[in-house]
């Protein structure tokens, strides 16, 4: 599909309306690409997160990007991997809600990292194919709505798994 494309990069380096942050419940923090956002933003990303209260697994709630080069951050909780079906409506949700939360907000051009599959110990492939999926139909169902999706890979692996999923679709 020819507004899916993937990258490998770090997503705090993108020009894009939005990037989604894999964050925590808190959504005070963290390692991984949340810690990387973090600190590409500067303080006033953690203020602001402050005010949101935390996010419960699956949604999504948004910020400005502050310092980065991105106009919003959206954070989003993924599931700790649990291996039960549970998991997988978690994941989707993920993704679903952060789109519908863009386009409420007028984002045009989104990034995704591989939410769940660092810290969170989601199986690369598992997690993928369940990203190509939403996304793709999300996009079918909002084709009134032009949306360009980047899913961004901190790894050659992972963009490798991308690679192969999109290519079913
Ligand atoms: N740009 C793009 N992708 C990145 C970057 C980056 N700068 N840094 C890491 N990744 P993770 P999770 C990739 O662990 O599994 C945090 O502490 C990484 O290689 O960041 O959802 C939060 O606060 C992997 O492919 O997120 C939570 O507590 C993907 O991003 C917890 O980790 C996700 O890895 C969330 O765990």
């Amino acid at each position: 599909m020819n507004n899916i494309h993937i990258l490998s990069s770090d997503i705090t380096t993108l020009h894009c309306d939005a990037i989604v942050n894999a964050a925590n419940r808190s959504l005070l923090g963290g390692g991984g690409v949340d810690g990387a956002i973090h600190r590409a933003a500067g303080p006033e990303l953690l203020e602001d997160c402050r005010g949101l209260h935390g996010c419960r697994t699956g949604e999504a709630k948004i910020t400005k990007g502050y310092r980065l080069p991105a106009k919003f951050v959206i954070h989003t909780v993924g599931p700790v991997y649990s291996g039960a079906p549970g998991d997988a409506v978690l994941l989707a949700d993920c993704y679903r809600n952060s789109l519908d939360l863009a386009r409420e907000n007028g984002v045009r051009t989104i990034a995704f990292p591989a939410i769940s599959t660092g810290v969170y110990g989601y199986p690369v492939r598992e997690a993928t194919k369940i990203a190509v999926d939403t996304v793709h139909k999300w996009l079918a169902d909002n084709s009134d709505y032009p949306m360009d999706v980047t899913f961004c890979c901190f790894d050659e692996r992972t963009r490798k798994v991308y690679e192969e999923q999109t290519a079913r679709i």
